[in-house]
């Protein structure tokens, strides 16, 4: 036995792992160390295990691989990248990558956005986002604007501020004592009893909106510096707004001078048939977190656009001096912008956004074939992201979509369960052919799920 092979009684591995130190993000650490679901390969559309048996994915990764796994033109990139300059200082110092990417994420963003910051997830993107807000206020000389606004089910990482703002209890529940201070939150837009088996966007529930009136009424409108909420609620299982509501958040927004925060970190880069979500709803937010698909996934990134109005307001005071006390000694980390500047190559290069558009049919149409399955409440799809909602069973939520995830993932198909709800993110170049390999496989677990 070597080493890595010493593996702990109570702990069951692949002869070749020592399963025990490594501590899981976001996993049933127990469970998995038990029957651990492990790949080691990838390419295109499919994951590779240790013992050789190909894996589909149903997710793009965790949203983020959308032009498939290990693509040749993002691999070579990146390589290159880490021999010519492997690290760049990230502060009073950079070097020409990210300046590139900077000009066409902006280039590719709604009018207005001119300028980008660049962080390394999309947990310290929606944090940076919100202390521009908060920054921004405070030198426009409304400093008491402090007050943020988040929704109910609403996912925006994990960090501190992220989390203030979120709206999904487990994710909060372990931390509740010690959450940023005035944060209020609207209520989800998840209205199953009027809205079930919508296709695209659900026809009720503009009003749940009106929220906003009444909340920043009731705190004083001038108190409050930003609303966030993801356009399509991703984790939360695929929450899509209901016709009107966006537009009336800007409007309540607008007349109040609070900012708007789209978190496009799901559903950026392509994945609603357009550059961003504030493109595909034609409503225009202050500020936009990214993640995810500006690397395709290759390398952790993260970005916040910005509009002119705002970044300029931070330009004053002497210049030599910092205008904003933030930063992450991995910004526009070189290997990171060069997998950036690749990847919004490709989305041009395969003209991504149209196919993702012209895929979405085929993807709703496949989706909603689970209507009548069986414990199916809900289906709910948006571009290409879409949701299957079963039932839960009355002594233990979330152990139907569990069991469904395990199954599938010794079946040859990774589906990512949110408690009792399947989500399903599919790879832009897929083609339209390809949803019955995952469905099929889903549908026959369904069929025997207890
Ligand atoms: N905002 C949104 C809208 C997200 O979806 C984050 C922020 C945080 O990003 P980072 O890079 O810090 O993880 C996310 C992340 C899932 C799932 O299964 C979703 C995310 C991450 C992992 C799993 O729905 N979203």
């Amino acid at each position: 036995m070597t080493s890595r092979a010493i593996i702990d009684a109570d702990i069951q591995v692949s002869d070749s792992l020592n399963l025990r130190p490594y501590w899981l993000p976001f996993t049933a650490n127990r469970a998995f160390k038990q029957a651990p679901r492990i790949v080691d390969g990838a390419q295109g559309f499919y994951y590779t295990t240790p013992d050789g048996r190909r894996v589909l994915d149903t997710l793009s990764g965790l949203w983020c691989s959308g032009l498939g796994h290990c693509h040749p033109k993002i691999v070579e990139a990146v390589q290159k990248q880490v021999a010519k300059l492997d690290y760049s200082v990230a502060f009073q110092v950079s070097h020409p990558g990210a300046f590139e990417l900077a000009e066409q994420l902006t280039g590719i963003a709604p009018d207005g956005f001119t300028h980008c910051f660049f962080v390394n997830s999309g947990s310290e993107a929606v944090d940076t986002a919100l202390k521009i807000a908060l920054g921004f206020h405070r030198v426009a000389g409304q400093g008491q604007r402090t007050r943020l606004v988040g929704r109910e089910r609403g996912y925006h990482g994990v960090n501190f501020g992220g989390m203030s703002v979120g709206g999904i209890p487990g994710n909060r529940r372990m931390f509740s004592g010690s959450l940023l201070p005035n944060v209020a939150h609207l209520p989800h837009t998840l209205d199953i009893a009027r809205n079930a088996f919508s296709r695209g966007q659900p026809r009720h529930g503009v009003e749940f909106a009106d929220a906003l009136e009444r909340l920043v009424a009731f705190h004083d409108p001038s108190t409050v510096a930003a609303v966030i909420v993801e356009p399509v609620a991703g984790s939360a299982g695929v929450l899509v707004p209901p016709v009107g509501y966006l537009e009336r958040l800007r409007e309540i927004c607008t007349r109040h001078g609070i900012l708007l925060i789209f978190d496009e970190v799901i559903t950026g880069f392509g994945r609603l048939g357009a550059p961003f979500a504030a493109q595909r709803f034609d409503v225009q937010p202050d500020i936009i977190t990214l993640a995810k698909g500006i690397t395709n996934g290759v390398v952790p990134m993260g970005a916040v656009l910005v509009r002119k109005e705002i970044h300029d307001a931070f330009m004053s005071g002497p210049p030599h001096m910092v205008e904003f006390f933030h930063g992450y000694t991995c910004s526009a980390h070189p290997l990171a912008t060069a997998a950036g500047i690749a990847t919004l190559g490709v989305y041009r290069d395969e003209d991504i956004w149209r196919r993702s558009a012209a895929l979405a049919p085929a993807f709703e149409n496949a989706i909603h074939s689970f209507k009548d399955a069986r414990n199916v409440i809900d289906v709910r799809n948006f571009g290409l992201m879409g949701s299957i909602e079963l039932s839960s069973r009355p002594d233990a939520p979330g152990a139907r979509g569990f069991e469904v995830h395990v199954r599938a993932f010794e079946q040859g198909v990774m589906v990512r369960n949110a408690m009792d709800t399947l989500q399903f993110c599919p790879f832009f170049t897929q083609g339209a052919g390809r949803f019955d390999e995952a469905f099929g496989v889903v549908r026959r677990i369904l069929q025997t799920l207890e």
